[in-house]
């Protein structure tokens, strides 16, 4: 059967190549990955002990989560200097080594940037308490309203997002923890040293940023009242606010347009239309984190509680995305990071089929357009953990929000909460990365600062690596098939049942000097074992990668078992 031709425009053309469009990326959560020093507590050189690891998976680029100073009261999301390592991390000559070891092993280094707040221990904020007249307008300080805080806003851990200043005798803008303060964005001399430290660090040779809630940098005028019945109040004034764009455009005018690097922005509750203007060609940004697909198991809007989620929904959501950013906008593919929970745990069965399930999702991730970014353990297929007990949990957000359910509702105690807790905290991505089977995981020879997952005695690396059937060794074949087709990076996307309620199953499909090349990738989302008739012509198929056992069979009828998930190409 003749293939269907794409139009020969679908060819990639040299500008729109880039090395970050070709890349995948691995996020590495310093704090949870290794210990070198044994004092429970992750840190730089134990991070460049595993490099090794890291390079032997394909990866091209390392995500680094927050390493500066901080008081880490939201893990390193609350930056006290933005110049220097936080002292259980390591020193600046430990982070230089990092990034060249790094280069050495010919991937490249990208560091988190967190310039939507700082610490309130950061000299700005200090300074500014204190009225110094030089840094007094750096924060977002309003009188009172009465007795009530300026307006209604919230943090996104729960409660208002103003804290009474007692020094300054003023409220200050918080929309993350009581320890966070929003920058005054509207503050030139604000926006200038935000870009000199940007600059500061691309000129130590860093490959880019991923840059934190970087929509919320700029605050509606006249800071009004939010709807009270949003998922945020407030939201609406300080998500993609006025000027998101005018500081996105200059700090690419000024800093990031002299550098070959990669940004990725993160954007809580981006839509589509909105991405295009970050990140389409000529947009200050190459991709962004939208965070429609991690709501598919909320339950309605509600994020501390748990719904069923639906097959077709997600197809919806990807196809939007897939498709519909404009100017050549490019994706950035993720299931996890250090704030979801475990995939395998939401969109997978931990329990019957985790081995299966996490390459299914795997598959998915990593044939998808856009790059995708893999969360340390991923590769694994690590699951959630148990939180049995309150006294186990580190998560400010999720303390916070147990907290709060136990006073809202009518509960006696941690374990009428404990199953929408355990369910999705952000602690179930920071349990320290499981490398063996020993008592802590081979993680740290200490107490290590958060529970180990009890699972680590049979889900671990150097099991995975001894298991040629592992979920790590199918990760890498995942990652050298990408590597190697340019169709599973540039190629057109085309979803094939779109109203199917277990299987997902599309193309990509991409011409090149005249010839096309079309892959299929069908997924069976679920445990049980559907038929499917699938739209596709071709000559010949061949699998390319499969989860179970299979030979090349027909894919137009083919019938799959749990979790079973075949890449063919189809000529
Ligand atoms: O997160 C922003 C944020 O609001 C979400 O990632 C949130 O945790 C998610 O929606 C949960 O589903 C960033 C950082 O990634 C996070 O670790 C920080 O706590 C937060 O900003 C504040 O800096």
């Amino acid at each position: 059967m003749p293939i269907q031709r794409t139009k020969p425009e679908d060819t990639v053309s040299d500008d729109e190549r880039a090395w970050w469009k070709e890349s995948v990326v691995y996020q590495v959560y310093p704090r949870s990955f290794n210990d070198s020093d044994g004092d429970g507590v992750g840190d730089l050189r134990g991070l460049a002990d595993r490099l090794d690891y890291i390079a032997s998976l394909g990866v091209d680029v390392i995500w680094l989560n927050p390493v500066y100073d901080s008081p880490q009261e939201d893990n390193g999301y609350d930056i006290s200097d933005y110049r220097a390592i936080y002292e259980e991390f390591g020193t600046m000559a430990d982070w230089e080594r990092l990034l060249e070891e790094v280069h050495d092993r010919d991937m490249r280094l990208i560091m988190d940037l967190v310039v939507n707040h700082t610490s309130r221990d950061h000299e700005w904020f200090v300074e500014s308490r204190q009225g110094n007249p030089e840094y007094e307008d750096y924060y977002i300080w309003r009188e009172g309203d009465g007795e009530d805080p300026p307006n209604n806003w919230e943090s996104f851990f729960g409660g208002s997002a103003w804290e009474y200043d007692e020094e300054r005798e003023a409220y200050y803008l918080h929309l993350y923890d009581t320890s966070q303060p929003d920058l005054d964005w509207a503050n030139e001399d604000v926006r200038q040293d935000v870009f000199d430290t940007i600059e500061w660090w691309l000129e130590k040779g860093i490959d880019g940023f991923r840059m934190d809630v970087i929509n919320l940098l700029s605050k509606a005028d006249g800071l009004p009242d939010g709807d009270p019945d949003s998922e945020w109040v407030g939201s609406e004034h300080f998500i993609d606010g006025p000027e998101m764009t005018a500081y996105l455009e200059a700090m690419d005018e000024q800093v990031l347009s002299n550098y070959d690097i990669m940004t990725v922005g993160e954007m809580p509750q981006l839509t589509v239309d909105e991405a295009s203007t970050y990140v389409s060609a000529d947009g200050p940004l190459d991709m962004a984190f939208h965070f429609q697909h991690t709501k598919l198991d909320y339950d309605g809007d509600e994020r501390w509680a748990v719904g069923d989620w639906d097959l077709t929904e997600l197809k919806e959501i990807v196809g939007r995305w897939q498709t519909g950013l404009e100017g050549e906008g490019w994706n950035a593919l993720y299931w996890e990071n250090h704030d979801q929970p475990r995939v395998v745990s939401r969109y997978g069965d931990p329990v019957n089929y985790r081995r299966e399930s996490a390459k299914l999702l795997g598959t998915f991730m990593l044939t998808l357009r856009g790059t995708p970014y893999i969360y340390q353990g991923q590769e694994l297929g690590m699951t959630n953990a148990p939180w049995e007990s309150m006294d186990d949990l580190r998560d400010v957000d999720a303390i916070n929000h147990a907290e709060e359910l136990l006073e809202s509702e009518d509960h006696e105690g941690y374990d009428d909460v404990r199953d929408v807790v355990a369910y999705r905290s952000r602690d179930n991505a920071r349990t320290p990365m499981q490398w063996d089977d020993s008592e802590h995981a081979g993680f740290t020879d200490a107490d290590p600062w958060i529970q180990v997952n009890p699972n680590h005695d049979e889900v671990n690396v150097e099991a995975a690596e001894a298991d040629e059937d592992s979920v790590l060794n199918y990760y890498r074949d995942l990652v050298d098939l990408r590597e190697r087709k340019d169709t599973l990076v540039y190629g057109e996307y085309d979803d094939l049942l779109p109203d199917h309620e277990s299987v997902y199953a599309y193309t990509r499909t991409m011409t090149e000097d005249g010839e096309t090349e079309q892959v299929l990738v069908v997924l069976n989302f679920f445990g049980d074992r559907p038929t499917v008739d699938l739209p596709v012509q071709y000559d010949e198929a061949t699998l390319l990668l499969s989860n179970y056992d299979r030979s090349d069979d027909a894919p137009e009828s083919v019938t799959l078992a749990p979790y079973e998930a075949r890449i063919y190409q189809l000529d």
